[in-house]
């Protein structure tokens, strides 16, 4: 019977550390860019940013994927915009977008 209690400790220790992973990459600040070309049909958008801070990331203009498609009708290109990106299975995704003053 003791044996068995100690057999769930380290799924539990496991269970806590993975957990308290999506709270700390949920602090997605919002960069600033401006938007040079959209591919709605792609779900995809062309911005030149700002360095990003949250993925070390210096200024660049850069390809982005889009989670949601309809994003993309809140921004014209040319637009300046801030947008939110986070890592998603190795590719960059922007989950919110709009435009800036
Ligand atoms: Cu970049």
């Amino acid at each position: 019977m003791k044996i068995r209690k100690y057999l769930y400790m380290p799924v539990i220790v496991s269970a806590l550390a993975m957990s308290s992973l999506p709270a700390m990459s949920q602090v997605n600040e919002m960069t600033q860019g401006a938007v040079r070309k959209i591919d709605k049909e792609n779900s995809k958008i062309t911005i030149r940013h700002e360095e990003i801070k949250s993925l070390d990331m210096p200024p660049m203009t850069m390809v982005f994927h889009v989670r949601n498609a309809a994003l993309l009708d809140k921004v014209q290109v040319g637009q300046t915009v801030k947008f939110t990106v986070v890592q998603d299975g190795g590719k960059l995704v922007v989950i919110d977008i709009q435009g800036a003053p």
